[in-house]
């Protein structure tokens, strides 16, 4: 039987594999914004899963100053990190996101980490719309582990949930008394709670009242939850939470990775279905037939969409 070379898939895809960064950052562009190329590259991905660990909570709580700190410890333990900064559009230009420019800049040339801040634009409140492809990307880039940092408002919780293995949430000791009000959704995703800030005030009591506020809103047990205080600027507690996140990697359960499976299949094909559909020529469509008498929107959608698939 003649033995085939294995395909050697789109151009970049070989330098991708052993991880160049330049031959990275042009794919997750290429994917980023759906350019001519990017669904090529995607189709000659291996199937391979590098574990994501989704870092979220509240803006400000110290995200970014955590991640850096993560970085140290992954870079020290000869770990290879991608991370994905994912901020609301609307945020692109503030302050907070120079900031984090500045903090992790230090890892800008580093060989071990790669940096890329994506705009969530396109999904409301939510992750960036091609996050799943960008992550598949770089799961076939060599590196040992993805981190996503994003702000815990709006959509995004809800996203990074269905994306990451696991998920950190980072809160502060002064959102103590939003606790009552915050909501189950943001506590319900949590693998790792973070009481950062723990320099101030109150951080002991914000987390006995947190445990609580869990234990009443999710009905969740603290069997499979950990718990930990940091002071990120400092340094404190890093440690703990690098061997948090490293002891629950060995524990993704099959089902879990089944059920992103699904969720991804169900994102693409919602996405495939989408993209023949042309929104002007939908108006046009719309303005000759909304006038007509007998006029029913639901008979027409299915009559317009049977009209594209036999294109
Ligand atoms: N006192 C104290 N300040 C901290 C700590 N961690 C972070 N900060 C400060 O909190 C501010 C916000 O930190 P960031 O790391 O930018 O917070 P973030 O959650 O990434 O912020 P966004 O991405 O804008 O939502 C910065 O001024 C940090 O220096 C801490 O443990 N203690
Ligand atoms: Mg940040």
């Amino acid at each position: 039987m003649q033995v085939h070379p294995p395909d050697p898939g789109p151009p970049g895809l070989s330098l991708i594999r052993k991880g160049d960064f330049r031959s990275i950052a042009r794919a997750i562009s290429l994917i980023e914004n759906n350019m001519p190329g990017s669904e090529e590259l995607l189709r000659g991905l291996e199937n391979r899963h590098v574990p994501v660990i989704g870092i979220t909570g509240p803006p400000g709580a110290g995200k970014s100053t955590l991640v850096d700190a993560l970085t140290m410890h992954a870079v020290e333990h000869k770990m290879k990190l991608a991370i994905l900064c994912v901020d609301p559009s609307s945020r692109f230009h503030s302050g907070a996101l120079l900031g984090d420019r500045i903090r992790m800049n230090r890892w800008q040339d580093h060989a071990q980490v790669y940096i890329r801040s994506l705009a969530s634009r396109g999904s409301v409140g939510g992750l960036h719309p091609h996050i799943f492809q960008i992550t598949d990307l770089l799961s076939n880039a060599g590196f040992d582990y993805i981190l996503i940092e994003t702000v815990g408002v709006g959509q995004s919780e809800i996203d990074i949930a269905k994306l990451a293995d696991q998920v950190v949430i980072v809160l502060v000791p002064e959102s103590g008394d939003d606790i009552q009000g915050m909501k189950a959704g943001i506590l319900e995703i949590g693998d790792i709670f973070v009481v950062n800030k723990s320099d101030r005030a109150g951080a002991s009591q914000y987390l006995q009242s947190l445990k609580s506020s869990l234990q009443f809103q999710t009905g969740k047990t603290f069997s499979d939850l950990k718990f930990l205080q940091t002071v990120a600027t400092e340094e404190k507690g890093i440690g703990e939470l690098y061997e948090a996140i490293m002891e629950n990697s060995k524990h993704i359960s099959s089902k879990k990775s089944f059920t992103f499976f699904e969720e991804r299949a169900w994102q693409l094909i919602l996405e495939y279905q989408m993209r023949d559909i042309d929104r002007e020529q939908l108006n046009r469509s719309l303005q000759t037939s909304a006038d007509q008498p007998g006029f029913n929107i639901y008979r027409f959608v299915i009559a317009y969409a049977d009209g594209l698939q036999k294109k």
